[in-house]
């Protein structure tokens, strides 16, 4: 179907957000989960799903691109909250547009959701965090260039990852450290020199995702809590080469970890 061209990203998240309440008989959300590499297996700790759609069924999206990510939602009963849970993301890298890597974003916030738990695997580069540590985002550098927001709208990026939200998951787990997500747009890994570069600018992780999906939550009004999933060291940390199918068994060989976790911080947003 075309869209009159009046239409705007904005409008097509409200009619997603419509098509989603009817296929999952929930009239509104909670709470969103933005699942990235490594961990899709915790995903079953955070509660029954009472729903599962594929992304294609609903106006906007497109399917997943990368093994390991599938292209499905679930709604999910977790205690007194309905979660919507994402399996998988429109990553920057895809060529897609900034308003594809955030119509999930902005679908949820059309769906009712109040807070967004973003998370993502990345490189490290504390080589104290061994692949399989997660690590709570407590700023971020966006070196794509570019914003979800078109147009004069200011939106102020203080505390964008909610100090709330993070003392509270270091109450859950005192053990949980911070640090600066930086993403490179990708698809290739960083070289050692980049990566040195970002240690230079103040930044602790290295991804190609979350910090366009984050700007476009906290825009819509939704609290921000970001997760990284750390699967290897960073390029040049680490003298191993890195590779698509390690970030996946770092991410399986976490999930019991990251699903327990998940599943005690969720219910307290
Ligand atoms: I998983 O080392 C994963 N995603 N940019 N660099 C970047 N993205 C990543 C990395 C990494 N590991």
């Amino acid at each position: 179907m075309t869209q009159p061209e009046t239409s705007t990203p904005y409008d097509h998240a409200n009619q997603a957000a419509a098509r989603l309440a009817e296929l999952t008989g929930i009239e509104r959300h909670d709470v969103a989960l933005v699942l990235g590499s490594g961990w899709l297996p915790a995903v079953d700790a955070l509660g029954e799903a009472t729903a599962e759609i594929a992304t294609t069924d609903l106006p906007g999206f497109s399917g997943a691109a990368v093994a390991g990510h599938s292209g499905k939602i679930r709604s999910v009963k977790a205690g007194d909250k309905q979660l919507l849970v994402f399996l998988s993301r429109t990553h920057y890298y895809e060529g897609k547009g900034v308003a594809a890597v955030v119509h999930g974003v902005r679908t949820a916030a059309a769906a009712g959701c109040r807070a967004i738990v973003l998370t993502n695997g990345c490189g490290g580069l504390k080589p104290t965090w061994t692949p399989g540590t997660p690590v709570l985002i407590s700023d971020h550098i966006n070196l794509t260039g570019r914003s979800p927001i078109e147009g004069a709208r200011f939106v102020d990026l203080t505390d964008l990852y909610s100090s709330r939200l993070r003392a509270m998951c270091r109450e859950v787990d005192p053990t949980l450290d911070e640090g600066v997500y930086v993403q490179f747009p990708g698809p290739h890994y960083e070289t050692p020199a980049e990566v040195r570069m970002a240690g230079i600018l103040g930044g602790h992780l290295v991804g190609m995702s979350t910090t366009l999906e984050a700007i476009a939550a906290r825009e819509a009004g939704m609290e921000v809590l970001g997760i990284s999933l750390v699967t290897n060291l960073a390029a040049g940390i680490s003298d191993q080469p890195l590779n698509h199918e390690e970030v996946l068994e770092a991410g399986r060989a976490a999930a019991s970890r990251m699903g327990d976790l998940l599943g005690r911080i969720v219910p307290r947003i």
